[in-house]
């Protein structure tokens, strides 16, 4: 399916999802919103689809809310409407996403960054939470994701300050995983993401465990591992995996 903002190919279990309004640094239009939550549906749904990638066209990631598109009087009810689920579809869909931050991620930009599983950063990309240069709050889950990875001091400060960061200190933050020059990055997101797809079916579960792990009691965790583990062990990949193992070669996963 093809959409109006979005570029949407899929290839060796790869979909890459291009948020395509580079004019205004792939802000978040109403019809963003539609196109992005349909292809995510769409990959979701796709058995070939294995792992995902987002990234933006152009010099940015995305700039977060389109504030020619904003209405103060509706803010809250947007916020419900289109960024919450879109959050959650994110968190609960049980492939893995790679963020793969090309330049700028601002405002709910910076939010849907952080709301994938990994983040890889070309050293273009610079990061700022931008809510209280127009003064509204963190929201997309930017509150909730944040302080988890860089702590509540760091979080406050990018939030109350505001102040851009580039890719070498978000990278010294944990705002992202790994940053890689310019001329390397398609070839590097798209080489984890490659791997992510080659991988077995337990890292849909893995993710759902990582995800359950801030709010739980250890004994409430390790329960959830050993009911998760089921799972992963009654699957074709973790027989898969097994058997290779004892073979002496490299598993083959198809993602069963
Ligand atoms: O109701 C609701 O929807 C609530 C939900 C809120 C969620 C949010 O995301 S709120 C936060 C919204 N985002 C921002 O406040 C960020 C605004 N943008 C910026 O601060 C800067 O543009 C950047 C830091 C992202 C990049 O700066 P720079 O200097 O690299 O680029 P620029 O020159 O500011 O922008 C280039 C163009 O993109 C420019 O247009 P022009 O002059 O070339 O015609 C600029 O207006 C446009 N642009 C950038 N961000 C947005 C945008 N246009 C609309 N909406 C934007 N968010």
């Amino acid at each position: 399916m093809s959409y109006e903002t979005i570029l949407y190919e899929v290839s060796d279990g790869v979909a890459v999802i291009t948020l395509n309004r580079p004019d205004r640094l792939n802000a978040f239009s109403r019809q963003m919103h539609l196109d992005l939550s349909a292809c995510l549906r769409e990959a979701a749904r796709d058995p070939e689809v294995r792992a995902l990638v987002v990234t933006g066209a152009g010099r940015a990631f995305c700039a977060g809310q389109d504030l020619d598109e904003f209405d103060h009087g509706t803010v809250a009810d947007l916020v419900r409407e289109r960024y919450n689920p879109l959050i959650l579809s994110l968190r609960r869909l049980e492939k893995p996403v790679v963020a793969a931050v090309n330049g700028v991620a601002a405002g709910a930009g910076m939010s849907l960054a952080l709301a994938c599983d990994l983040r890889i950063a070309s050293d273009r990309a610079s990061f700022t939470t931008a809510f209280a240069r127009i003064g509204l709050v963190p929201d997309s889950g930017l509150s909730y994701f944040l302080p988890r990875l860089v702590g509540t001091g760091r979080a406050a400060e990018l939030c109350l300050l505001g102040e851009r960061v580039d890719a070498r200190q978000a990278l010294e933050l944990g705002l992202v995983n790994r940053v890689v020059p310019e001329a390397e990055f398609p070839a590097a997101w798209r080489d984890w993401a490659g791997r992510l797809a080659r991988g077995p079916r337990s890292l849909g579960y893995m993710k759902q465990l990582l995800a359950h792990a801030p709010q739980a009691t250890l004994e409430e965790q390790l329960e959830h591992e050993a009911w998760l583990q089921g799972l992963a062990g009654a699957t074709e990949d973790a027989q898969e995996g097994v058997r290779a193992f004892r073979e002496k070669r490299e598993p083959r996963f198809r993602g069963r």
